[in-house]
């Protein structure tokens, strides 16, 4: 993987760079779409392609090793060959979904103990295994094995959680470069910044993983209960320790302002699943703000779903008929509203990277915060 930073902001710490994998370059910043079970759901390649213009998807370790599990994705020759994109993938470790199911896990050094959401057998995740697995899932980004500190976690709970994920993150590399690819293009390591809210504990993290030297990091343990302003000044402070030089990936983040935000810190990759969980609930974002489309006041607006956005789905629909549909339940308006969100989100950050080479960057965004959160 290589990492081109092509532009600086004026007055902003975002930036503008681009990421070459061997399935193809990434135009930072970006927002990448979740496929957790490696489908974005309910959405076709043809308009992860077409309309979002997706440049990278993810998928997560935690879903695809459960169902449908290691021995048919090294069948099918890995997740690309497996889901038909063939563009770059990245896979979350499973450091964030195992720490999701509550009581049904263990935490002890070794690793992570849970139990399948889906038929309750009982599981391992280590460090060295889920780097195996990573490897076989064949994604161009995998994730280190981290423990997702809690927002609300106090320093000394906060300070051991950090430990274990440093202690883990060593255990991750040695494995990772120890091991091959197994498909016949590279695989690169993403160490994982946590540290809760805590500035001490995150400028120790950022410097341990700066000094790991890989060729991108990310920043964890955010959007997970702490306040906005929390979680705007850890990503400054994290982002002052990390090299300039590398990507910086902002884990499960978040609303478009929250977005634009970070991207004035100086992340350059996003992703949330925001956009399409939001979406199949009717609750779609546009440049002019977020609507609510199980709303009554949409029930007779047959003007098109979303006249500036770029989508097929913004043109062909009408806000009365996408209402509708929601209003029936029929898939069809959780696939619309997936696919408005989606495209949406990529316009965002297309959009904000062309600001950043313009050098208007501050002054659009400062506007744009204001507009985006509207309701409506
Ligand atoms: N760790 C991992 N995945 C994540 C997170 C994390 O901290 C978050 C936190 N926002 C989202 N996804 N491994």
């Amino acid at each position: 993987m290589k990492f081109e930073l092509i532009q600086k902001g004026k007055g902003t710490k975002a930036r503008a760079g681009k990421i070459t994998t061997d399935h193809g370059e990434i135009e930072t910043p970006i927002f990448m779409p979740v496929g957790t079970i490696g489908s974005v759901k309910g959405l076709h390649l043809k308009d992860l392609s077409d309309d979002v213009q997706a440049q990278i998807i993810l998928g997560n370790t935690y879903h695809l090793y459960l169902r449908p599990g290691l021995d048919t994705l090294e069948k099918a020759g890995g997740l690309h060959k497996f889901n038909g994109w063939n563009g770059p993938i990245l896979t979350d470790s499973g450091g964030f979904q195992v720490f999701s199911l509550g009581d049904i896990r263990k935490i002890t050094e070794e690793g992570a103990e849970f139990r399948s959401h889906i038929d309750g057998s009982r599981h391992l995740f280590t460090p060295e295994n889920v780097m195996d697995t990573q490897r076989t899932i064949g994604a161009d980004i995998i994730m280190a094995f981290d423990e997702c500190t809690p927002g609300d976690a106090d320093y000394g709970y906060a300070k051991k959680s950090l430990s274990l994920t440093q202690r883990w993150l060593e255990r991750c590399v040695k494995r990772f470069d120890e091991t091959k690819p197994k498909y016949g293009y590279n695989q690169t390591l993403f160490p994982i910044v946590q540290g809760c809210v805590y500035k001490d504990l995150r400028i120790k993290a950022a410097e341990h993983v700066a000094s790991l030297d890989r060729e991108g990091y990310a920043i964890g343990g955010l959007s997970v209960g702490e306040s906005e302003e929390d979680m705007y000044a850890m990503v400054e402070v994290v982002n002052e320790v990390l090299p300039e030089e590398k990507p910086r990936y902002l884990m499960g983040v978040g609303t478009p302002v929250n977005i634009l935000e970070n991207i004035d810190r100086g992340v350059d990759m996003f992703d949330c699943v925001m956009p399409t969980r939001n979406g199949r609930n009717g609750m779609l974002f546009t440049w002019n703000g977020i609507m609510n489309m199980r709303n009554q006041k949409w029930a007779n607006d047959f003007t098109p779903l979303d006249p500036a956005g770029t989508s097929y789905v913004d043109q062909t629909y009408t806000k009365a008929y996408v209402r509708h549909l929601y209003k029936s339940k029929e898939m069809l308006g959780a696939q619309i509203g997936s696919i408005h969100n989606l495209t949406f989100y990529l316009s965002l950050v297309r959009e904000a990277r062309k600001q950043i080479l313009d050098g208007t960057f501050p002054e659009w965004k400062a506007r744009m915060v204001k507009q985006l959160s509207r309701r409506l």
